[in-house]
């Protein structure tokens, strides 16, 4: 089975759980701090830089925003957590909706769990982390922004990411740069071999 990924559309937005769409299509969703690349990367996979919103300011994608893949898969863009300027209540709205997205019961077929690769490790990255693990969901860890080092650099970085995470053996590791599209491709059959083999 293959995927075409340019193939990807917007399906629709999402600001309570009810709302989710419930269409039985293997879903995929992007976590991870805010202004980490989750939009960009969708973007990125579907070659398309005008399917989700980027900004410079984080905190843009502020509801569940969802898309569809070739009529096979869907991925959902979730909130980032941790973005600082938001205000106390708006945090908790984004941060109850990511939670309540795990925890709803909702079938996850893959997590793709993105850290920015120039980062040090944060407390939600960890407790992201750990959430999984202990939920059971499958992930993939997503190293972004990798353009904005030399490779050697990301090779140590990942090094010393995977000390200090607890990741999964089973999770693949990708290192991606969805300005330069470097590692796309990779991580796009990745996609697809975990959807169709699961
Ligand atoms: N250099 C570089 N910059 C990137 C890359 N991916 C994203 N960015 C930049 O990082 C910023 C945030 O990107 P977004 O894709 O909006 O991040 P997000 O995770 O969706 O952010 P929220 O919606 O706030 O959660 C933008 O300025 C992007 O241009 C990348 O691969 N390389
Ligand atoms: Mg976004």
């Amino acid at each position: 089975m293959e995927i075409n990924y340019r193939k990807t559309k917007f399906l629709k937005v999402a600001a309570k759980l009810d709302q989710c769409p419930d269409s039985g299509l293997p879903e995929v969703v992007l976590s991870g701090k805010s202004n980490v690349g989750k939009s960009s990367l969708i973007n990125a996979i579907a070659d398309n830089k005008k399917l989700a919103r980027v900004s410079q300011s984080p905190g843009k994608t502020r509801e569940v925003v969802y898309f569809e893949t070739d009529g096979k898969l869907l991925f959902a863009d979730l909130p980032g957590f941790g973005y600082a300027k938001a205000s106390k209540a708006e945090k908790e709205r984004f941060s109850k909706l990511c939670d309540d997205y795990f925890r709803s019961g909702r079938k996850i077929t893959l997590v793709l769990n993105l850290i920015d690769i120039r980062h040090k490790p944060s407390d939600n990255d960890k407790a992201m982390i750990e959430f999984l693990n202990n939920a059971g969901i499958p992930y993939f860890v997503v190293f972004t922004k990798c353009d904005k080092m030399s490779k050697m650099q990301v090779g140590k970085q990942i090094k010393m990411m995977s000390e200090e995470f607890d990741f999964s053996p089973d999770a693949s590791v990708f290192a991606v740069s969805s300005d330069k599209k470097a590692g796309i491709a990779e991580l796009c059959d990745a996609i697809t071999d975990f959807v169709f083999l699961t």
